[in-house]
């Protein structure tokens, strides 16, 4: 056989290097709270930063809250979100009411603060028709359980906003596993191709229930997926807030002045069980990993910036953390007040007219459930 020549062109090694090395990572705040990159500080007030670490604090509680309620079995599914609250609130609070979320089912805490109000997230962990109810003034769909799909549905939204000359986006999370499935690569390059105003977030916490990222796939990141798309991607430390925050910004304003969407990835870990339906992770994560991990809490990070600027005291979050334990409480007993979930009413959410099927089985259901 023909030896092939070593010209640039067909110097493969070289072409991985080059797209490794167009996607570095972006940091603002080390792992001690310590700013390393100035030029990227966000311009935020100091009570805009109070108030984002405010939310990432709000969501370790409810995390925590809803880890026992689901071990008591007062909740149905939960997928926690420890660890995970600067790619989760640092990157939501770059956004506004108008843009549309498509959130994953691990993205609850950015859909409460985007206005779904907590009874109903509860509601919609007990598998309750009133949980996907939304308000009209939410702009979001309820979470998405099939891995992926909702990169896609975020791309037509986005398409759809442009065509109506709307200064709005949409924003989309998944995680690294949902970066491997079609349904992403078909999303991100829809949007790019029309140049649809959305932003992608890739939350990569390491691993698709028990499978790591490294068997998941040959690329080096999962930011650098954007080059086949032709669409701009960011990879950044999804543990520093100030970093998601000043992407997430950067990303938003780029996509709503026309110039189509951002793919991000955010380093993160989740801390805890993929779900507390059963999941063990010390079965496939060995404790150095987890000790590793700790170390970069986002939580960590953001109250020792706030406290070297003398804006947080150890009082005022142990305050703050009982009092959202007592909403959470109290949206919890708001849910447990909720009527019986029955399904002819589940039913009905599935057609705006039911074909003769349905109908049949929502009038079977209804003498049964007494209605
Ligand atoms: C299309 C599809 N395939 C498989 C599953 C089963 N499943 C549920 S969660 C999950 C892993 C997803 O991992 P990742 O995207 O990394 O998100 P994470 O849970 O880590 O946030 C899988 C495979 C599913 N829900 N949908």
């Amino acid at each position: 056989m023909a030896k092939v020549k070593n010209i640039a062109a067909l110097d493969f090694s070289a072409h991985l290097k080059a797209v490794e090395e167009n996607y570095k990572l972006v940091q603002v705040l080390d792992e001690t709270g310590k700013v390393v990159n100035k030029d990227l500080l966000p311009d935020l007030k100091d009570e805009e930063l109070v108030q984002l670490f405010k939310d990432m604090l709000w969501s370790r509680a409810l995390n925590d809250r809803s880890t026992v309620l689901a071990r008591q079995g007062r909740l149905g599914f939960f997928a926690p979100t420890i660890g995970q609250e600067a790619s989760q609130l640092a990157s939501h609070y770059a956004f506004e009411k108008e843009d549309i979320l498509f959130p994953g089912y691990r993205d609850i805490p950015q859909l409460i603060k985007h206005g779904l109000p907590v009874d109903k997230a509860f509601l919609w962990s007990r598998g309750h028709v009133e949980g996907n109810n939304y308000p009209d003034s939410l702009k979001a769909m309820p979470p998405q359980i099939i891995i992926g799909a909702q990169i896609i549905q975020a791309a037509g939204a986005g398409l759809g906003l442009k065509k109506r000359n709307k200064k709005q986006v949409a924003f989309t999370y998944t995680g690294d596993g949902g970066s491997s499935q079609g349904d992403f690569y078909e999303g991100i390059n829809f949007a790019g191709a029309f140049r649809a105003p959305v932003v992608f977030y890739i939350q990569n916490n390491g691993y698709a229930i028990s499978t790591p990222r490294h068997k998941q796939t040959a690329a080096t990141t999962l930011g650098q997926k954007a080059v086949a798309a032709g669409i701009p991607g960011v990879i950044v430390d999804g543990m520093d807030p100030l970093a998601v925050y000043v992407v997430s910004k950067a990303a938003r304003d780029w996509a709503v002045a026309g110039n189509g969407p951002v793919l991000i990835e955010t380093l993160t870990s989740r801390f805890g069980p993929h779900s507390t339906s059963g999941d063990d992770p010390k079965r496939y994560r060995d404790q150095a990993s987890f000790d590793e991990w700790d170390k970069k809490d986002p939580l960590i990070r953001m109250r020792n910036f706030l406290t070297e600027k003398k804006l947080w005291t150890e009082e005022h979050e142990l305050e703050l953390i009982e009092k959202f334990d007592e909403d959470i409480k109290e949206a919890v007993a708001q849910a447990d007040a909720a009527p019986k979930q029955l399904i002819s009413d589940s039913l009905k959410t599935m057609f705006e007219t039911p074909t003769d099927i349905i109908q049949e089985q929502i009038e079977q259901f209804e003498i049964k459930e007494g209605k």
